[in-house]
């Protein structure tokens, strides 16, 4: 049931985040009734968090101002790993000025880590305590990138938050017919230990079961450390209701400046069919005014000359999200 908790804490952090900046996209829309989704979708971009989360800022103190910063102990850089089942090892450092990770058990949300198999959707890692691992990883080169994160998901973007490593799976028999994710596409949950499978469980299970989960089918990217990337974080999933008035995009970006922070660097970013808008500054955007349904959001980092820079496959991401209302 962990997966279920964990899954409805996202969801009501979420909606305790929504609401805040407003639409300025009603001119024109003649739609006289309210509870009608409007046939098209007309995007309003804030750099302004939403209410809600200047008051949560608030109310974390100091914490918003610190420095985390991550080492990954386990996989180790280029290790090869024996079998499908990958475990994760971080430990937190830095200036913490109060952060620490874990579940609020009361509002099931909290400061976590962001933990990126690949280029697939992150998953969350909130008790640094407690073992995580991957499970199902398919045989061949990998990649996992780390950075710590605030309880509504934006990334802490300061030196030394961000870490990546390669390494290789070898002999891991992953099940390849096992489903890659929720029918929903959601991959935020934990596996029920009911559910993992013994071969995948270390015969020495002396402690509790690792939190971890399933990872779809992925090998990384010809990924190159010592080039601009772009690391896709938010949105992500499904959002109801109130958690979806206001969405926020939000990204790593490792050797690469945007225009705006003195670099040469754009985030494109497309939603749905509409036209491409840019991100210049490395900062979270919030966007309203979504309609009900499936989107899909087309998220590149462009150089200067306005074509999209490759670095494995990883710059230049296709995510789609579900709104709910
Ligand atoms: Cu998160």
């Amino acid at each position: 049931m962990k997966n279920l908790i964990l899954f409805i804490g996202t969801a009501l952090l979420a909606t305790a985040c929504g609401g805040g900046a407003n639409t300025a996209t009603n001119a024109g829309n003649t739609n006289a009734n309210a509870n009608t989704a409007p046939a098209t979708q007309t995007l309003a971009v804030s750099a302004d968090r939403p209410q809600k989360i200047k008051d949560l800022m608030a109310a974390r103190g100091e914490q918003d101002n610190a420095a985390p910063t991550l080492k990954i102990l386990q996989p180790a850089a280029n290790a090869t790993i024996n079998g499908s089942t990958v475990k994760v090892k971080l430990e937190l450092g830095g200036d913490l000025k109060g952060y620490s990770t874990g579940m609020d058990p009361n509002t099931h949300a909290g400061n976590h880590i962001h933990v990126i198999l690949d280029n697939q959707p992150y998953e969350a890692y909130y008790d640094l305590g407690q073992e995580f691992e991957l499970r199902n990883v398919a045989d061949g080169e990998h990649t996992i990138r780390v950075f710590p994160s605030r309880p509504w998901h934006e990334a802490y973007k300061n030196e030394g938050a961000f870490q990546m490593v390669k390494f290789t799976v070898k002999g891991g028999k992953a099940d390849t017919t096992k489903p890659a994710t929720t029918a929903n596409g959601n991959t935020m949950s934990n596996v029920p230990s009911a559910n993992v499978p013994a071969a995948s469980t270390p015969a020495a299970a002396t402690g509790p079961t690792p939190e971890g989960k399933e990872m779809k089918q992925s090998t990384a990217g010809p990924v190159d450390l010592a080039l601009p990337l772009l690391t896709y974080s938010r949105p992500k999933g499904d959002y109801k209701g109130e958690d979806a008035a206001s969405i926020m995009f939000d990204f790593w970006l490792t050797g690469a400046k945007l225009k705006d922070d003195g670099g040469q660097y754009r985030i494109r970013y497309t939603v749905d069919k509409d036209e491409p808008k840019f991100i210049d500054k490395w900062a979270p955007i919030w966007l309203t005014g979504w309609t009900e349904g499936k989107h899909t959001i087309v998220f590149e980092l462009v150089g200067a000359d306005g074509k999209a820079v490759d670095n494995g496959g990883y710059n230049s991401t296709v995510r789609e999200i579900t709104i709910t209302k």
